[in-house]
């Protein structure tokens, strides 16, 4: 298929001491020698070898900067590609770029050239998308499992997986095909340890809670009284004097946000208004978000001064605390009129630290019981909500497909490992349509 020629700026927006203006297609060599006069070589230049000297506009230079032409199939899109390495800022890069434009390029769309390397079968559809993860990865845990994603680990789980589902359609066609010679107990006799095995291995490589946490991190909201510690504890935990701190209960207004990381996992703290009736408009709508954070939080910290007495809504949401709920006791360096004891003799389970928000050292047990809850599986094939998505289809009609087999009829079991393999291909792009490619690399950036 002939494809135009496309040219995007590759590097971030902004100053750098490089910017990279990329060009990928048949014309990616003729525009870039319109452009191009190498301070001492000639042209052509040698393939793959960076050279230097000036971007022209006419007469005029627009830059000094390296360039370098990657000939197919031996570049990323395996089409011709051409790069010029200009200084890194803004006017300069536009400039550069509208000469390629006005040359004959046209500009890329977002994740074209990642969709060329796909559409021209270099890579998959889930390591194209690796690339895009490692690009916007924040936590070392993201960053890790996109590498993994990159290096083939999905692309080789599914391809593994399908080919064991072809295996096992193989069979349930000569179970359909020749139903003299093997019966339908014979055939599903046959047919299910496959079948159970798959399921198993599918299962076992989506952890949806360890996909999240990779992703999206993990949601922490300190809740509780006005003056209980709860922007103190914010700063302690962020190590720098994020949220205002005063002895004057009410202090906080609305919600505060700030991110840590444990154990390459990001934590993404959100600090609250203090819970009180109150008259005041603005602090009612501040408890209201306080209200909210709680509910929509992962792990929910319900924060209390130890140096005074539960107050009565203090004492209910005690008793009322769930699984996602810790304690704090704050204020322990102070006398102690709040213990775990009193929290433990109202709710024996409850999860329960002591600390005070002054003293950093005092911070690791709670900074423990956060670690528990980022404990992530390892080395997960799938991660993507994407694939997840589409091995929860794939998982399902093998689960259907084990039901019909039961139920003696090959024929609908069939169907449904025709659409178990259907979903498994999304994943890898095997069976990918325009729309599901549009929506992919819609989500890419420009140049990339
Ligand atoms: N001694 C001691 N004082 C603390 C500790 N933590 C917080 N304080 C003090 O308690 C007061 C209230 O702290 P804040 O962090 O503003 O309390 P808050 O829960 O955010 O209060 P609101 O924003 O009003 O809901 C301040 O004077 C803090 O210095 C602690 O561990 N020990
Ligand atoms: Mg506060």
């Amino acid at each position: 298929m002939r494809q135009d020629t496309i040219a995007a700026i590759a590097t971030a927006p902004g100053m750098g001491g490089i910017g990279i203006i990329r060009l990928s297609g048949p014309e990616a060599e003729r525009i870039l020698y319109d452009l191009f006069v190498p301070a001492k070589g000639k042209k052509p230049l040698e393939n793959r070898k960076l050279t230097y000297g000036r971007i022209m506009d006419g007469e005029e230079t627009a830059d000094e900067c390296m360039a370098v032409v990657m000939k197919a199939p031996g570049s990323y899109t395996r089409e011709d590609v051409a790069e010029i390495q200009s200084h890194g800022g803004t006017r300069v890069l536009n400039r550069v770029l509208d000469l390629c434009i006005a040359r004959g390029a046209r500009l890329a769309e977002s994740g074209e050239f990642t969709r060329r390397a796909f559409v021209n079968g270099r890579i998959d559809l889930s390591r194209a998308e690796a690339v895009m993860s490692l690009i916007s990865a924040r936590g070392e845990q993201e960053y890790r499992s996109a590498v993994r994603q990159m290096e083939g680990g999905t692309a080789d789980f599914i391809r593994k997986a399908s080919d064991d589902l072809y295996e096992l359609q193989a069979g349930l066609a000569a179970c359909i095909d020749y139903p003299e010679e093997i019966s339908d107990e014979e055939g599903t006799g046959m047919l299910r340890p496959g079948l159970e095995k798959l399921i198993a291995t599918l299962s076992g490589a989506m952890d949806e809670r360890s996909s999240r946490l990779i992703h999206d991190g993990l949601k922490v909201t300190l809740y509780g009284t006005p003056n209980a510690g709860k922007s103190s504890l914010l700063n302690a935990l962020l190590g720098q004097e994020r949220a205002i701190v005063t002895s004057i209960p009410g202090t906080t207004r609305d919600t505060v946000e700030g991110e840590i990381t444990l154990d390459g996992i990001r934590i993404l703290l959100t600090d609250t208004a203090g819970l009180r009736e109150t008259e005041d408009p603005i602090e009612r709508i501040g408890v209201e978000r306080s209200e909210k954070a709680r509910r929509d939080a992962d792990v929910a910290i319900l924060v209390l001064d130890g140096s005074r007495e539960l107050t009565e809504d203090e004492t209910d949401r005690i008793l009322n605390l769930t699984d996602r709920e810790i304690v704090v006791i704050n204020k322990n360096d102070l006398a102690e009129k709040t213990t775990a004891e009193t929290v433990k003799a109202l709710k024996p389970d409850a999860k329960c630290v002591s600390l005070s928000a002054l003293d950093e050292e005092s911070l690791k047990p709670l900074k423990d019981m956060l670690r528990e809850r980022t404990a992530v599986t390892d080395n997960l094939a799938l991660t993507q909500p994407r694939h997840l998505d589409a091995a929860r289809r794939a998982l399902k009609a093998l689960k259907d497909a084990l039901m019909t087999l039961d139920q003696m009829t090959p024929d609908m079991a069939a169907t449904d490992l025709q659409a178990a393999q259907a979903a498994l291909g999304e994943i890898t792009g095997d069976r990918a349509d325009e729309k599901l490619l549009d929506s992919v690399f819609s989500r890419f950036c420009v140049g990339k």
